[in-house]
C-alpha cells in the first residue's frame, strides 16, 4: 500500500534522497512525515524539489472544472490581475486575501475590499481578509465555509506562498484545538500533492500545491535572499520626501530614480529587514546594471515590484526602477 506525508502530500519512496516523499527505508512503515519535511519542521532546513509547472498545472486544472466550493488565496502583498485566474473556477469561490496581519493597523481593509471591487472584474460570491498567524477571521470564514458548502470537499488554490496550508492549520486548530501541522514554510513549492484534511462529517479541506509566480522576485533566489525578502511582521512604512534627482536604494536588489523636477512623497511597504538608502541620482550608478522599467505615474499610484515591495507616491511621477530581469513591475493606483 502506498504511504503519504502528511506534511507535504507527496508519496513515500526510499530510493531517491533527491526526489520528492523520500524516508530512509527504516522509518518507512513508522513515519508520518518524509525527511523533507521533518527537516524543515525541526531544523527550519529547506530542500527545493524540482517539480515541473506541468504537473502543478494538471493539478490546479483538475479542480478548476470540479463544482466545488474554492476558496481562492491571494497573499495582500502580491495583489496583482493574477486574481482574476478565480473567474476560471467552475465552483462557488470565495477570495480570501491572507496576511493581513503584516500591513500597519491603521490600514483600512474595507478601502482595499473596494479597491478589489472596482480595478478587478471578479466573479466572486465573497471577499475575506485574514490572517492564520492571529487567527484573524479564521472563524468567521469556518461559518462562511459551512453554510456555503455544497460538497464536502473544499478545495485552496492559490499562487505558492499565499498561505494555503497555514490556512488549513489554523482551520483544524479553530475546530479542533488541536495543534495540526501541515508543513508550511517562507520558501516556495512546500506543498507537493493533494492533502485532504477533514474537520467534521460535512467539511473536509484540500490543500494543493501553489501556482509558482516565475515574476515574483524571489522565484529562483536562494533561500538567505528570501528569508531577507519577506516581510514577517507587521510593515513599518518608510516614507522618503523626495526631491528631483534623488533615489532609492532598496537592499541589493532594486533601485527607483526620481526623475520628475517637483518634491514629491514616496511611502516604502517591505521587509523591515531590508536597507534602504536615499542617494544622489547622478553621483551614483549602483544597481544601473539591472533591467530598466520606466514609468510616467499619475497621482496617487504605486509602482509594485512584484514579491519585494511596493512604493505608494503622491503626485504624478517619472521613475525609473532597475531590478533583476523577469520580475514582474508594474504600477496601479494606490491601494492603501
Ligand atoms: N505574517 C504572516 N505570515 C503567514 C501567514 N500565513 C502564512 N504565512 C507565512 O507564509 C509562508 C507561506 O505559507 P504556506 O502556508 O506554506 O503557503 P502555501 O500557500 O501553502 O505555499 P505552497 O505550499 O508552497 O503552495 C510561511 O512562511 C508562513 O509562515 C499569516 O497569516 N501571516
Ligand atoms: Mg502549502
Amino acid at each position: 500500500m502506498t504511504k503519504k506525508c502528511s506534511g507535504c502530500g507527496a508519496i513515500f519512496q526510499t530510493r531517491d534522497p533527491q526526489k520528492e516523499g523520500y524516508v530512509k527505508s527504516e522509518f518507512y512503515n513508522t513515519a508520518k512525515v518524509c525527511e523533507r519535511c521533518f527537516r524543515i519542521k525541526n531544523y527550519g532546513d529547506y530542500k527545493v524539489i524540482n517539480k515541473s509547472s506541468y504537473d502543478y498545472k494538471k493539478m490546479y486544472d483538475t479542480v478548476k472544472k470540479k463544482n466545488n466550493l474554492v476558496l481562492f488565496l491571494c497573499d495582500i502583498l502580491n495583489l496583482d490581475d493574477g486574481i482574476t485566474e478565480l473567474n476560471s473556477f467552475k465552483g462557488l469561490v470565495i477570495l480570501i486575501i491572507t496576511k493581513v496581519d503584516l500591513l500597519p493597523k491603521s490600514v483600512k481593509l474595507d478601502k482595499i475590499k473596494n479597491y478589489i471591487i472596482n480595478n478587478y472584474k471578479l466573479n466572486v460570491f465573497d471577499i475575506i481578509f485574514v490572517s492564520s498567524m492571529k487567527n484573524y477571521n479564521v472563524d468567521l470564514l469556518l461559518k462562511l465555509i459551512e453554510k456555503n458548502n455544497n460538497k464536502k470537499d473544499v478545495y485552496l488554490v492559490g499562487h505558492t506562498n499565499a498561505g494555503k496550508s497555514s490556512l488549513i492549520n489554523a482551520l483544524v486548530r479553530a475546530t479542533k484545538k488541536v495543534d495540526f501541522s501541515i508543513t508550511t514554510s517562507i520558501l516556495p513549492a512546500t506543498t507537493l500533492n493533494f492533502i485532504k484534511v477533514k474537520i467534521n462529517d460535512k467539511i473536509t479541506l484540500i490543500d494543493t500545491p501553489g501556482v509558482i509566480d516565475e515574476g515574483n522576485f524571489s522565484f529562483g533566489e536562494k533561500p538567505g535572499v528570501v528569508k531577507n525578502i519577506t516581510a514577517k511582521k507587521e510593515i513599518k512604512p518608510r516614507t522618503y520626501q523626495m526631491k528631483p534627482n534623488q533615489s532609492l536604494i532598496i537592499g541589493s536588489y532594486a533601485r527607483i530614480d526620481y526623475l520628475s523636477n517637483t518634491k514629491n512623497s514616496f511611502t516604502l511597504y517591505l521587509s523591515n529587514e531590508i536597507k534602504v538608502k536615499r542617494i544622489n541620482l547622478n553621483t551614483n550608478d549602483y544597481l544601473r546594471d539591472l533591467k530598466l522599467n520606466s514609468f510616467d505615474l499619475k497621482d496617487k499610484q504605486d509602482v509594485v515590484i512584484s514579491g519585494l515591495c511596493f512604493c505608494k507616491i503622491t503626485n504624478h511621477a517619472m521613475v525609473n526602477v532597475y531590478v533583476k530581469e523577469n520580475v514582474k513591475v508594474y504600477s496601479r493606483d494606490n491601494m492603501i
